[in-house]
């Protein structure tokens, strides 16, 4: 009786384990998905560069800036739509792109870091 109780509980854990597993290898192993998905995102990481330096989105998305550089970065658009304050190492900046559009933006610290997001 009660050694049949355990396994089936415990084979439901594993079940559910391995969904969520399988779930998030399939979003892990194909960029080009996670890149149009709900939350977009770009990195600050390295050399002075927004990564990826072009993105494109549908329209409705929010994209997301994180800085995992040593230096303090700033996203700011070109057109006024949207300006960060400084993002120090590990801080983000979300903005919502309702509009189609080729918006282009820099950090307003290190000008020649520039962006571009298109909306779809
Ligand atoms: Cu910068």
């Amino acid at each position: 009786m009660g050694n049949t109780h355990m396994p089936r509980g415990l084979h439901g854990l594993l079940l559910t384990a391995t969904g969520i597993a399988a779930l998030w290898c399939a979003a892990a192993t194909s960029p080009a998905l996670a890149a149009s998905a709900a939350e977009p995102t770009i990195v600050m990481a390295r050399d002075f560069m927004f990564a990826p330096l072009s993105l494109s989105v549908t329209a409705g998305s929010t994209v997301t800036w994180t800085n995992k550089d040593d230096e303090p970065h700033t996203v700011v658009s070109d057109s006024g739509l949207f300006r960060s304050a400084a993002m120090d190492t590990n801080e983000s900046f979300s903005f919502r792109f309702d509009k189609p559009g080729t918006y282009h933006y820099a950090c307003s610290i290190h000008p020649r870091m520039v962006g571009t997001i298109v909306v779809l």
